[in-house]
């Protein structure tokens, strides 16, 4: 649409008005006037026409000037809508864009622009140079770049705006990035694009760091891969090698890792039969070759191969879902030979158990063993043998308590009727922890050795050995010792004891009657005349004389501790512990009355017709200082004064301090 015509200038219109009737005023005077001199007129006429011509002059120009002014006007309104126009088009693009003139004031901008200049809310005005709208981009701390040093940043931000060179990247507070570019117009102005890339630099963040995570996913799983103590091989679908770690490379040493990569697993087997592995394939290499690769993928399960180095491989080989082979080796020789040692130890121990079950049933003693729980776990036939009345099969596992109640109610064990349980707390409480072994009497008679000890298991070792022989042979031995020893105490003559019985049974009675401070008596008898009586009667009646004076003589003693003995020749000798004089002159009146009542005949004694005694007394507490003689002699010094005496009489010995 054209413009409308401008008004008319009023001014103007005036001026040309005023000046071309003043003109003309001025022309009608000076005609009608007639008292102007000619020069005067002439000067005025041309006044008057110059005034004419000049307001017709200034109405022309004036009216020129006006259609000028139109016509820019309609230029103006042409430009402005063309910039509105290419505004709106501009606004389209997705990208901030702004044309900043030769004079780097901003001309034009669309509203991408102002929406992601840094500061959004700044208002670009037409006009505004561009270092202001920088300085305030920098002041508004959203250009992160320029939060150190704005006016630093500002320099080399102008510097580049200047003379653009290649699009830079701006981060804007917010983590937002933005590309500009900046291009130089012909006509010495700039064109500044400013794109919103966050998105795009945060999908390409992300995407490095997943990269880099799958960087150090990858390397992590080629370190762990080669740090494997396995051998690991991977082959892609086409069979092709495409991994291989550092433990594979080392066990097949003939196929270098990077030349064989890529190779199908065929070729790889062809690569090793030529270097003659494996030694199983060797003069059918074609054969091993098709049987290997009919039954690649399909393995029934894991292998054991022996290597030619003599190391023990496990081989496993499984397919992935995406058709992958995975084969992993593993030397297990170090499993193989701890197998075959444990295999070895097994048998070693089984034979060692056997040699043991035969040894503990070839013992002659019984076995038992009870757990730590006290629980029967092991016994031998011994046992069985031992205790017939007992069924230890059935006892396997029991308790020793029931075990033991078991054979009392089998009346077993005579020495527990009557205390039975009293007997049971007794065999629990030293079960395995006795310092002695135990002797057991079963009711038949039997004699049973029992042993007790306890491993450091806390398991009880039972050991029974029957030594009812040995019991028996025992208490014979003392029997036959007991005699001996009665033996060689007695009298052959007169069977009562001897002069050793006698020294014996003093030593001894010394001792104790000195501990107990009681006295100890002696009696010694004297037959008298004895001589003549063998001379009389003869040797032999003599002997039977004096068996029978032995037999009087035993019959005078009571007591179990007292002695009789012959003490030698026809003389006697009683021995009589803890008995005061008094008492002791008792029994020795005892000994003539029973010799006396026997009225032994005897026809060529001086002294009577019948067989008579000297008796001589003594009793002495013994003292510490003093021997057990000392009662023979005070007893042998009476003796002695019966004899002198007269004979057929009894002394009694008076201590010198009494005398
Ligand atoms: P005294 O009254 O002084 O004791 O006179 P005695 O004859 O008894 O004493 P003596 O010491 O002179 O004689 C003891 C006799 O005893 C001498 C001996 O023949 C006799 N005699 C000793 N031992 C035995 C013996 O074992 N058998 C017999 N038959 N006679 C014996
Ligand atoms: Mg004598
Ligand atoms: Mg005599």
């Amino acid at each position: 649409m054209p413009p409308a015509p401008p008004p008319e200038d009023p001014v103007a219109l005036l001026v040309a008005t005023l000046g071309g009737a003043g003109g003309l005023g001025l022309l009608a005077w000076v005609l009608a006037s007639r008292s102007l001199d000619t020069p005067a007129r002439a000067a005025l006429i041309a006044a008057g026409l110059a005034l004419t011509a000049g307001a017709a002059l200034h109405w022309r120009l004036a009216r020129r000037a006006r259609r000028l002014q139109a016509q820019a006007a309609a230029e103006h309104q042409a430009a402005q809508s063309a910039r509105t126009q290419l505004s709106a088009m501009l606004d389209i693009l997705p990208d901030g864009l702004a044309i900043y003139d030769a004079d780097d004031r901003l001309v034009l901008c669309n509203a991408r622009y102002r929406e992601v200049a840094p500061g959004a809310s700044m208002h670009l005005e037409y006009g505004t140079r561009f270092e202001d709208v920088l300085r305030r981009a920098a002041g508004s701390g959203h250009i992160v770049d320029a939060q150190p040093d704005p006016e630093a940043w500002l320099a080399g931000r102008m510097a580049r705006h200047r003379s653009p060179a290649g699009p830079e990247v701006q981060e804007v507070r917010g983590d937002r990035w933005m590309r500009l570019t900046e291009r130089a117009l012909d006509g010495a102005g700039v064109v500044v694009l400013r794109a919103d890339i966050t998105s795009v630099v945060h999908k390409e963040r992300a995407l490095k760091q997943a990269l880099q995570d799958a960087e150090r996913a990858e390397r992590s799983l080629r370190e762990a891969v080669d740090a494997m103590p396995a051998g690991l091989e991977i082959y892609d679908e086409q069979d092709r090698l495409v991994l291989c770690n550092a433990h594979m490379a080392r066990l097949r040493p003939h196929l270098p890792v990077q030349a064989s990569l890529g190779k199908t697993y065929e070729e790889l087997l062809r690569e090793g039969l030529r270097h003659g592995i494996p030694e199983e394939a060797r003069g059918q290499e074609e054969l091993w070759l098709a049987h290997e690769l009919a039954i690649r993928g399909h393995r029934p399960g894991p292998e054991v191969r022996h290597d030619p180095g003599g190391a023990w491989m496990h081989m496993h080989e499984s397919r992935t879902p995406s058709g992958m082979t995975v084969c992993v080796r593993l030397d297990i020789s170090d499993l193989i030979e701890q197998r075959q040692k444990a295999d070895a130890a097994r048998q070693e121990s089984q034979r060692t158990r056997q040699l043991l079950e035969r040894a503990v049933e070839a013992l002659p003693v019984s076995i038992e063993i009870f757990d730590e729980q006290d629980r029967l776990v092991l016994y031998n036939q011994q046992l069985s043998r031992m205790y017939p009345h007992m069924n230890y099969a059935d006892h396997l596992g029991s308790k020793f308590a029931d075990i033991l109640r078991h054979s009392l109610d089998r009346g077993l064990i005579p020495s527990a009727r009557g205390r039975e349980e009293a007997w049971i707390a007794e065999r629990l409480s030293e079960h395995g922890s006795r310092t002695s072994t135990l002797v057991q009497r079963l009711a038949d008679g039997r004699w049973i050795n029992i042993y007790e000890t306890r491993t450091p298991e806390n398991y009880v070792v039972a050991v029974r050995l029957d030594i009812t022989d040995l019991i028996e042979q025992r208490q014979a031995l003392e029997t036959a010792n007991e005699k001996l020893a009665l033996l060689s105490t007695t009298d052959g003559v007169t069977n009562i004891g001897n002069r050793r019985r006698f020294d014996d049974r003093l030593g001894t009675e010394w001792l104790r009657c000195g501990r107990h401070q009681s006295p100890l008596a002696v009696v010694l008898i004297d037959i008298d005349h004895f001589k003549l009586y063998n001379d009389h009667y003869g040797h032999l009646a003599g002997d039977a004389c004096l068996r029978r004076v032995a037999q009087l003589l035993q019959g005078t003693i009571r007591r179990a501790d007292e002695v009789a003995a012959r003490y030698g020749g026809e003389e006697f000798a009683l021995l009589l512990p803890d008995a005061p004089l008094a008492d002791a002159i008792v029994v020795a009146q005892r000994c003539m009355d029973a010799l006396r009542d026997a009225a032994l005949p005897h026809p060529r004694s001086p002294t009577a017709p019948v067989l008579t005694l000297s008796v001589g007394v003594a009793s002495l507490v013994p003292r510490t200082d003093a021997g057990p003689d000392t009662l023979v002699h005070a007893a042998d010094a009476a003796l002695y004064r019966a004899k002198y005496g007269g004979r057929n009489r009894m002394e009694v010995f008076a201590p010198p301090s009494e005398g």
